[in-house]
């Protein structure tokens, strides 16, 4: 019998191929989808962003472990849907307009699918009616900005007084986040919170989801 914190343990590891066979070799015995997510890959997953945070382990070791939950992922996602598990929530992500840095905010993506959320990733250069539109068109409940230059964090409030002006203020967050950003600029924009590193920024969004969904 496949013991899932072996599952837990082989991810933190990164090792990509042994998860993906634990995981299949798990279904195999009839172990359900939801079992293999919460108590193997999410349990990693959060243990791999806890020591991340605590700079225990930095990010080549969180982009390996990040690719090894992805290959799990990919196994357990169509069961998923079929077992009826639901998204923790939806959220949209992108690096803002003019911005090509990429390397932050897939790391706040991984990290934020490692916790159950649905994220919809709109790439780099990201203008701020994408985002907005997104959000309105697939139903986010978080929009999640990164930047990663002086020259293109004020795209961000642009993003916040589009949301403004579309009339979603009321059931979209706006998280806002990279290396030049800082909680005093959030709150001078008007988003609703900064976060400094993608554990963190995850552990906000599935907050924020339950706070929109509970409102609704
Ligand atoms: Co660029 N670059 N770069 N660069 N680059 C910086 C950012 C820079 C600080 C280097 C320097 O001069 N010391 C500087 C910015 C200066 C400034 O604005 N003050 C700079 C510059 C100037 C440029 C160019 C303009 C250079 C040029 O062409 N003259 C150019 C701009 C291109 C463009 O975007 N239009 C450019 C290009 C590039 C590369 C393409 C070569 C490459 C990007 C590759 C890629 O991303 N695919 C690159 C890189 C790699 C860097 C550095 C070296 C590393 C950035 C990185 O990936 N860090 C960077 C210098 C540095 O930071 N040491 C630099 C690792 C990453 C994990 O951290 O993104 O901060 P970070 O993400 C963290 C947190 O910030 C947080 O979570 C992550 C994990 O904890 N986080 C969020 C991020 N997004 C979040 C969103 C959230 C919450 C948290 O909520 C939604």
């Amino acid at each position: 019998m496949t013991d899932l914190h072996e599952i837990s343990l082989l991810l933190q590891a990164g090792k990509a191929k042994a998860v993906t066979e634990a995981v299949a070799q798990a279904l195999d015995e009839g172990v359900s989808a939801y079992d293999i997510l919460e108590k193997g890959l999410l349990d990693g997953m959060n243990a791999v962003g806890e020591r991340f945070k605590n700079n225990e382990i930095f990010v080549p070791e969180v982009l390996v472990a990040a690719r090894a939950m992805n290959r799990g992922m990919a196994l357990l996602k169509p069961l998923l849907a079929a077992e009826g598990v639901e998204a923790a929530g939806r959220v949209c992500i992108g690096t803002v307009q003019g911005d090509l840095h990429d390397i932050g905010k897939n790391l706040v993506r991984m990290m934020m699918e490692g916790k159950g959320l649905e994220v919809i990733d709109l790439g780099t250069d990201v203008s701020p009616a994408t985002f907005v539109q997104t959000a309105i068109e697939q139903n986010c409940s978080v929009i999640c900005c990164s930047a990663l230059l002086t020259t293109t964090m004020g795209v961000m409030g642009d993003v916040v007084r589009a949301a403004e002006a579309a009339g979603i203020r009321d059931r979209v967050r706006i998280m806002v986040g990279g290396a030049p950003v800082t909680e005093a600029f959030c709150r001078q924009i008007g988003a609703d919170a900064y976060s400094c590193d993608a554990a963190s920024a995850a552990d906000k969004a599935v907050e924020f989801c339950r706070e929109l969904a509970d409102k609704h």
